[in-house]
């Protein structure tokens, strides 16, 4: 096992890691720029190195001052956490060369599902069902009039560099091909560097649901069910829980099987999601992010797991410390997101906590770097916090949210908190009877977007 791990990241996440090192007797690392010389992180850590300015590209995504703040330090390892370096093929392979260990997937891994055609094209041949469409990549737009006409409209125009909702754009009808297609290029083209599109079925309300599954790198894997993270607002999720709703014990068995035998089958090492859409009772593969996910506490409060410590001990060359047939969903778990936003229209709000006070008590967990005093920096993303729930029932779990909502204070800046307390009341998501469209509806008619 590991001495000492460096976490390439800053906030909860960075917090989330330190506190697995910590319960394993590994001696953590934090790595911060100069704006975060007094974050949460820096605090917790056994040592910390200051790495640059503020901008990312010039700290926490530059690859030369991670290194350098491995060697200085003797860190043995990795943990990327999620964003910044957590999928970038480049730096694992740089990180391996010198002799680091990466705690997450091999370079070639992220780079096979980086690519959202050879993702797709995967997990099509590993068996997982895929959403109709393009065989590959579309040359051109008369290539493109074709697939419209064989899959019948709407269709979506995606670029294989995007993913997370980056270059698509929708075509209603053939009229709309031609545009569609060069303008999916387009952008894709300037913000990828890479203007490849391939073209789906475009589904019209489906649900955003994500398989957790895990690997030990030698051909042994499990899943660990699924999130749904349909209420997402600009392709950000705001509110995801496990097991999802609309999922049955059955269904859950059988496309978590599908994909836990595909990353077997690959030699899969560590957490990975298997996104998909979910309508009328039909998963379509969408991506896999090859990370650990913000939304892995939901997944870790059913199961009984630490995903963090699994990843180590993976990372370290031990075996997983569970097997399939001793996972079995316990509750219902429910995270939401916590952003320094000011609403109606999520205006990053950046600046001094006056006062910070966690909720807590049976069935609550909380994610946060935040403190009394801290200052939010303006440089990085605007989530300060998440707070996970757990009870025996969805109903138990929406009632404890409610409860722990009320006892958080979070003052001096805006938070997106309000707009939890108005969505608690809404029916749908009593009901769980939501699909990926509904949070931007509900948004827009509540005066917000
Ligand atoms: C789709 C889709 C409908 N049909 N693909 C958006 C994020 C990216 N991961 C995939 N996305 C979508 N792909 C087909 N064939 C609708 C979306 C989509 C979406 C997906 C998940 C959660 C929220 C969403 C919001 C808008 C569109």
């Amino acid at each position: 096992m590991f001495d000492k791990i460096l976490i390439a990241n800053r906030g909860e996440i960075a917090l989330r890691v330190i506190r697995a090192c910590r319960e394993m007797g590994i001696r953590s690392v934090a790595v911060h720029s100069t704006a975060d010389a007094d974050a949460m992180h820096v605090r917790m850590a056994d040592e910390s190195v200051c790495i640059g300015p503020p901008p990312g590209p010039q700290s926490y995504l530059s690859v030369p001052a991670i290194i350098s703040a491995c060697e200085i330090t003797g860190a043995q390892a990795i943990h990327p956490g999620y964003g910044f370096l957590s999928e970038n093929a480049a730096f694992v392979q740089i990180v391996e060369d010198h002799e680091i260990t990466f705690i997450g997937p091999t370079a070639e891994h992220i780079r096979i599902m980086g690519d959202k055609i050879t993702a797709k094209e995967t997990m099509k041949k590993l068996g997982v069902p895929v959403v109709p469409g393009s065989d590959g990549g579309v040359p051109d737009v008369e290539a493109a009039r074709k697939i419209g006409e064989e899959f019948g409209y709407p269709v979506i125009v995606k670029a294989t560099a995007g993913g997370g909702g980056r270059g698509m754009k929708l075509a209603k009808s053939a009229a709309e091909m031609e545009s569609a297609f060069r303008t999916a290029r387009a952008e894709a083209k300037a913000a990828f560097g890479n203007d490849e599109v391939y073209i789906e079925k475009y589904l019209g309300k489906p649900r955003h649901i994500e398989v957790q599954v895990f690997g030990d790198g030698k051909g042994k894997a499990v899943h660990l069910g699924e999130r749904d993270c349909s209420l997402q607002r600009r392709h950000q999720k705001v509110f995801e829980e496990a097991p999802g709703p609309a999922i049955d014990a059955e269904t859950r068995a059988r496309i978590g099987k599908v994909c836990a035998d595909a990353v077997a089958a690959i030699g899969y090492s560590g957490a990975g999601t298997i996104e998909f859409l979910y309508e009328d009772g039909e998963f379509y593969f969408i991506e896999m992010n090859t990370r650990l996910q913000v939304e892995h506490p939901v997944t870790e409060a059913v199961f009984g797991v630490d995903l963090v410590r699994e990843q180590i001990r993976v990372a370290a060359g031990l075996p997983m410390s569970f097997r399939q047939e001793d996972l079995k969903v316990g509750g219902h778990a429910i995270e939401i997101r916590i952003n320094a936003e000011k609403l109606p229209k999520f205006t990053p709000s950046p600046g001094k906590v006056t006062q910070y006070h966690a909720p807590g008590g049976l069935g609550v967990r909380v994610d946060s770097a935040l403190y009394t005093g801290y200052s939010i920096p303006p440089y990085y993303d605007s989530l300060i916090g998440k707070l996970i729930v757990h009870g025996r029932d969805r109903p138990e779990a929406l009632a404890r949210l409610k409860r722990a909502l009320g006892e958080l204070i979070v003052d001096g800046i805006d938070t997106t908190v309000p707009l939890f307390h108005e969505l608690l009341d809404a029916p749908e998501i009593l009901t769980g009877d939501y699909d990926i469209h509904w949070l931007e509806t509900w948004l827009g008619a509540h005066g917000e977007g």
